[in-house]
């Protein structure tokens, strides 16, 4: 699915008459600017269970993904359930809720969409592997980094509401982290694989791979 039919079908769910180029407002003021920074709290809390089904669909899809290139028929099912898991999240009714009434989106509900999008495309291309690939050994490779950064993900977010335990999830998921960027030099070649996983990185402030952490 992409991009621009993405954003198209949720603004005909919402009604919100929004727009794939908006961007949050700018130079109008700091009335707004305080507003929009309300916005961005205030989507950020709602967002962060949205956010946690998106890392735990792309952990699900990662394991679907290698059972496809093993043969395994069920790895198919697992793919399925996946993208209806993305698609619960991107479209669901809490989204839907926090588009009603239109105006701008938030930095983060743009990233999220960004994500979202992202991983439909690496669905889409799931959905088409097997056990005869070309190119398995790469394609295994690239689906454990991406379990390994959408686990790092889901952590980080856990750890946000686990008391004294959060900086102890906190240093494994940057470890996780860490291990997915150090790994992605090797799938240079898979685009959908790498700009996923760069994009979580991202989301959680990594550098660039081309500098990656020492592990
Ligand atoms: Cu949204």
């Amino acid at each position: 699915m992409n991009k621009q039919f993405t954003i198209t079908l949720l603004c005909l769910l919402t009604l919100a008459g929004c727009d794939s180029s908006q961007k949050p407002a700018q130079n109008e003021g700091a009335i707004n600017h305080i507003g929009q920074m309300k916005l961005d709290h205030t989507q950020d809390k709602q967002m962060q269970p949205l956010q946690m089904l998106l890392g735990q669909a792309l952990v699900m899809a990662a394991y679907g993904a290698n059972m496809k290139l093993d043969g395994n028929d069920q790895g198919q099912n697992l793919l399925v359930d996946a993208t209806g898991l993305l698609r619960r999240a991107m479209s669901g009714p809490e989204m839907t809720m926090m588009h009603k009434g239109g105006g701008d989106m938030s930095a983060s509900m743009h990233q999220i969409h960004d994500l979202g999008d992202t991983a439909f495309d690496l669905l889409d291309l799931m959905m088409g592997l097997s056990a005869d690939d070309s190119h398995a050994v790469q394609l295994r490779k690239a689906n454990e980094l991406l379990a390994m950064a959408a686990s790092g993900h889901n952590m980080l977010l856990q750890a946000e509401s686990a008391g004294e335990l959060g900086a102890v999830m906190q240093k494994h998921a940057r470890e996780l982290l860490n291990q997915a960027e150090a790994g992605l030099a090797g799938i240079e070649g898979l685009g959908e694989y790498h700009k996923l996983i760069l994009h979580l990185l991202r989301m959680h402030g990594m550098k660039d791979h081309h500098t990656p952490a020492k592990i």
